[in-house]
């Protein structure tokens, strides 16, 4: 990696400085990709740059309420390997913990401390297909179908954060159906990469636009980096590590 050469009258060639450097921006960097701090965040510290705090959790979506019975409903998970598929049931005996999380629309409102109340980290649920023989090893992203056709496509990496959650239940209810009744919390991405209606999950290999992605909107969405549109000048599904601010000068690495 380059040396880090931010101010002339500084001298910044000793590793000591480096390593201060690179440890600080590795702060920045968590605090950026909304990693649990230890810190206590003022409300206003958990509204991303460019949006502010609704009171309410808003409503968003093409319009369509596709009927989704949960009891009759089932998952499926494929990939170039197969499909399977995966009903409530089933998932509520890999074990069901509760969520809390901010969420944030790149419309910017943001609503706080929404509390989805069954809830099953992703993680558990990609151990469980990758036992099944589903999840090949060099997936890259993961394309969500909603039951209404509605498609979003986001990167392994933000999946496999400790905070994702497939969820279907909201403040000790069924999630409502205009908010989409079984769904994936992704909290640190915009809103758009929670398809709801889930119906559909494919581990893939390679990129593909999902809805609002082929209308412009970033292959990610990372909320404290603003990742709201393509950037035109960086094909950025070619990056193999997503650290770093949204025009990719920043690209630090892991220690
Ligand atoms: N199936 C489906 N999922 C969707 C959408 C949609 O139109 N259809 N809209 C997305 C957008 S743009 C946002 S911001 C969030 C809004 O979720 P909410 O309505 O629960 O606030 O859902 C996302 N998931
Ligand atoms: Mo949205």
């Amino acid at each position: 990696m380059a040396p880090v050469q931010t101010d002339p009258a500084i001298d910044l060639s000793s590793s000591k400085a480096q390593n201060e450097i690179r440890k600080k921006q590795r702060l920045l960097q968590n605090h950026l990709d909304g990693k649990p701090s230890s810190r206590k965040h003022s409300t206003e510290d958990r509204i991303p740059p460019g949006n502010h705090h609704s009171r309410s959790f808003q409503v968003l979506d093409l319009g369509h309420r596709p009927a989704l019975d949960l009891a009759s409903w089932s998952l499926t998970c494929a990939s170039g390997a197969g499909e399977v598929a995966v009903g409530v049931r089933e998932l509520e005996q890999l074990g069901v913990v509760q969520l809390e999380a901010d969420f944030h629309c790149v419309t910017t409102w943001s609503a706080l401390s929404v509390k989805w109340t069954k809830a099953l980290p992703f993680s558990t649920l990609v151990q469980h297909l990758t036992a099944r023989g589903i999840v090949p090893s060099d997936w890259q992203w993961l394309v969500q179908t909603g039951r209404d056709g509605y498609v979003t496509v986001a990167p392994r990496e933000d999946l496999e954060r400790e905070e994702v959650h497939l969820v279907w239940e909201l403040d000790g209810a069924p999630i409502p159906p205009e908010h989409g009744i079984v769904r994936i919390i992704i909290p640190h991405l915009y809103g758009w990469k929670s398809a709801k209606f889930l119906q559909r999950i494919e581990f893939a290999r390679e990129y593909r636009d999902g809805f609002w992605e082929k209308l412009g909107y970033h292959e990610r969405g990372n909320v404290w980096f603003e990742e709201r549109f393509k950037d035109p000048n960086e094909d950025i599904t070619k990056r193999k590590r997503w650290g770093g601010a949204r025009d990719g000068t920043h690209e630090f690495e892991e220690s």
